[in-house]
């Protein structure tokens, strides 16, 4: 295949639109998707600051590199888990990243700060923490973002993201989920910072194929907790389907974002008038006390009862 832009052989092909590009073209107009669907959906405006939800995988330091060279003004932010040797080389990906291209990377450390790790919120019944791991990243990066005075929270998840909770979504009809499923969550709430998935329409492959050309250092490995997560098994049943069927993928996530979503309840703009300050740290709720505070507490209980009394080595 030629590549589309230059007619030099092409590296990388997007099945879905029979195109394809060479290296030297590919990254142009990956970003020019990205800018376009900054546009289109009104995600941000030029002269707004940003700040990108950072993990040190491919998706979001992609994302955070295209910001840049588009010119925006993209700071990063990263939270360190705590999930042991996984934790730390990503967040050693992050740091390299930002110092090589001369960036700003705020960082929240569970650990030293709140004084509890995503492992002490395993849940008794699937030893898993990622529901819980999913409300204390949403609770920081809307934290920081308010704090320090960022328009907008943009996060890396790709078209397989997007596609894969769509479909665990409708496999259990949440239909609530569904209704707020969207690239843009408008904040609602002063407090409340509104969030954009700028990548939401190219897929994992188009996304690695990024990192890839522009040389971007990224952690390779899966969070050890991510094994036998449901959003695996939809995304490889999604894999197998394109595979088939080119295009299939996005032709799900558009069309329901297109045509689906208008016919569900709760589209995530309506004015959240019941929300509140939380009596404990002030961030809005629905509740006296915010689910992270809630959350936060049972963590620090049990890494208080999983600590071993002074005096005893440990080892
Ligand atoms: S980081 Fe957190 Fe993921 Fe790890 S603990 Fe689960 S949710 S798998 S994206
Ligand atoms: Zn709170």
């Amino acid at each position: 295949m030629r590549c589309h832009t230059c007619a030099r052989p092409a590296n990388v092909e997007i099945r879905r639109s029979r195109i394809a590009f060479c290296a030297g073209c590919y990254p142009h107009w990956f970003r020019a998707r990205v800018q376009e669907r900054i546009d289109h959906d009104r995600m941000f405006r030029r002269d707004e600051r940003v700040l990108v939800a950072v993990s040190g995988g491919k998706d979001s330091l992609a994302l955070w590199h295209a910001l840049t060279r588009l010119g925006y003004r993209a700071d990063g932010v990263y939270i360190r888990l705590g999930i042991g040797g996984y934790s730390r080389r990503s967040q050693e990906k992050c740091e390299r990243f930002a110092e090589w291209h001369g960036l700003m990377l705020h960082q929240v450390d569970l650990e030293g700060s709140e004084g509890f790790v995503v492992p002490d919120l395993r849940e008794a019944r699937s030893g898993k923490p990622c529901a819980a791991c999913g409300t204390v990243k949403r609770y920081h990066f809307n934290r920081v973002a308010a704090e320090l005075g960022y328009d907008v929270v943009a996060t890396g998840h790709n078209l397989d993201d997007e596609a894969a909770t769509l479909f665990g979504n409708l496999v259990h009809w949440n239909i609530d989920y569904l209704g707020r499923q969207g690239p843009v969550l408008e904040s609602t709430h002063p407090g409340l910072v509104r969030k954009v998935k700028p990548l939401y329409r190219l897929s994992e492959r188009e996304t690695a194929a990024y990192a890839l050309i522009e040389r971007i250092d990224y952690i390779l490995e899966e969070c050890p907790m991510a094994k036998g997560a449901k959003s695996l098994a939809y995304k490889a049943m999604l894999n197998s389907l394109e595979e088939q069927q080119p295009g299939a993928k996005y032709g799900f996530l558009v069309g329901f974002l297109k045509q689906g979503r208008a016919a569900l309840p709760g589209t995530g703009f309506e004015p959240a008038a019941e929300l509140r300050a939380c009596a404990r740290c002030g961030q809005p709720t629905t509740a006296e006390v915010c689910a992270y505070c809630r959350m936060a507490d049972r963590g620090r209980r049990r890494r208080e009862r999983a600590r071993p009394p002074a005096g005893v080595d440990p080892t």
